[in-house]
């Protein structure tokens, strides 16, 4: 198929200087010279978005790791969309897992969230999870049609195009407990399913569909063999250059 493989490493609140996000940078710079058809971006906290952006020398995209809905004004501690686009930002995560729960975020934000940066014309990486008590009761797919329905409200088939979708258990994630190949690829299959029914099959074999939740060097090549696994969004390995490196060289 035509989707083009897309890997992204999620640093979350790291590293604690912009010497060591610039370090860091270069190295996945470095590492992606080896990698085949596969587009990389790193997601640094805000301050460090420029700073990264140079010392990548062009050679990787960046995303925010949120986003808020509205464009200006007195919202302390809030940065939009429009600032996101004009440091160049390709990509923003909206409806991280520890955005939903650490900071309530909930599907009517997410979804107005993911409508201003589909307006600033960047791709939003709409994360969806079931945590473990629903996937103990068995209701993982459940949990992941009723968030696709609630935070793609209002999306039209073009602009879906445009949406990245990431799977990630939340049981998997930073646990060290990684997901099956086979359990990620029935939920991806799943998911892409359900986008053919609210789009068409059309629009749904066009969306690129991560994996996320303690991807690693070991876990990654099984995980990208599978038909509907697009990429991964990888959180704790992406901050060390050497595994990242290796995570982008796939095989
Ligand atoms: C899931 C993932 C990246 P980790 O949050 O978003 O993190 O790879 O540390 O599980």
């Amino acid at each position: 198929d035509a989707r083009k493989p897309l890997i992204a490493g999620n640093w979350k609140e790291n590293p604690c200087t912009v010497q060591e996000a610039e370090a860091l940078a270069s190295e996945v710079a470095e590492a992606t010279k080896q990698a085949g058809d596969v587009g990389v971006v790193v997601i640094p906290p805000y301050p460090f978005l420029v700073p990264v952006q140079n010392a990548a020398s062009g050679a990787l995209m960046i995303g925010g790791q949120n986003c808020y809905f509205e464009e200006k004004g007195a919202y302390t501690g809030a940065v939009s969309t429009a600032m996101l686009s004009s440091v160049g930002c390709t990509y923003v995560l909206c409806g991280h897992s520890e955005r939903r729960t650490v900071f309530r975020n909930d599907d009517n934000a997410i979804n107005r969230k993911l409508r201003a940066v589909l307006d600033h014309n960047m791709m939003p990486i709409l994360c969806i999870g079931e945590s473990k008590e629903e996937y103990d009761a068995g209701l993982n797919k459940a949990v992941c049609a009723i968030q696709l329905s609630k935070d793609l409200k209002g999306v039209t088939g073009e602009e879906m195009k445009r949406i990245v979708v990431a799977y990630e258990p939340v049981w998997a994630i930073g646990t060290g407990l990684t997901a099956t190949p086979e359990i990620a690829q029935s939920v991806h299959d799943y998911i892409r399913g359900y986008l053919a029914k609210m789009y068409s099959r059309e629009v749904a074999d066009e969306v690129i569909i991560q994996y996320g939740g303690s991807v690693t060097p070991d876990s990654v090549d099984a995980l990208m063999a599978m038909p509907d696994i697009d990429g991964a969004l990888v959180g704790g390995a992406s901050l060390d250059g050497a595994k990242f490196g290796r995570i982008i060289n796939y095989k």
